[in-house]
């Protein structure tokens, strides 16, 4: 069975969240961060060769990195299910945005909450930083005011990579700077499998 090593309160979840949408089986190994300094426990590295979250087993393969297990599952257990078909024009606008959350937009997201721990230390880097969120932010807002989904009309696998740096750019900026994002969001917490993942095995 494969195997999901969860950080609490961590993009992981998106893997649980996944396998429940595939109703593939799966067990999880849940760790908690550190109350103070909020980082993993060093028992992840037994299994993480970065001490990070989300890695999984399945048979002996061990992968990590959320994209790359996206991919993965989907490919394997998919079945035709949550991608476009290889061959379509869409399957390229898919894999784009699977690679884009955490390759562009996940960056000035984490450098937000990061620098915002250096207080005024930060503030030569503020607007850039501001100003690279409300580019990638605003610009899939844009885009989901064309389309549901980030990658077409249906929902994939690459909604679930994004959603992670979406609700992080909604807990700093509230509801109402981004409209198509907010809607967004509550379309996918609103699916019965990421509430099952999130109810069995936290956030
Ligand atoms: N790009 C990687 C990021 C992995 C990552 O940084 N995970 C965080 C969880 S949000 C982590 O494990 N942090 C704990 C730590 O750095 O100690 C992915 O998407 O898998």
């Amino acid at each position: 069975m494969i195997e999901v090593h969860h950080l609490k309160e961590s993009r992981s979840r998106r893997i649980t969240w996944l396998l429940e949408e595939l109703g593939q089986p799966y067990t999880v190994i849940s760790y908690d961060r550190d109350p103070a300094t909020r980082l993993a426990p060093p028992e992840l590295k037994a299994i993480s060769p970065l001490g990070k979250a989300p890695v999984i087993r399945d048979g002996g393969r061990v992968l990590f990195e959320s994209g790359a297990i996206i991919d993965y599952l989907v490919r394997r257990y998919g079945a035709g299910r949550l991608a476009p078909a290889i061959d379509s024009d869409d399957y390229d606008r898919y894999m784009q945005f699977l690679q884009y959350a955490e390759g562009s937009a996940m960056l000035p997201v984490m450098l937000k909450l990061y620098v915002g721990r250096l207080k005024e230390a930060g503030a030569p880097l503020h607007p850039r930083i501001e100003s690279e969120i409300d580019n990638h932010i605003g610009f899939i807002n844009d885009e989901l005011g064309k389309r549901d989904y980030i990658a077409g009309d249906d929902f994939s696998a690459a909604d679930v990579q994004l959603s992670f740096v979406v609700q992080l750019a909604l807990q700093f900026y509230g509801k109402d700077k981004w409209p198509n994002v907010t809607a967004y969001v509550d379309r996918l917490e609103s699916r019965p499998a990421y509430q099952k993942a999130l109810a069995e095995h936290g956030a």
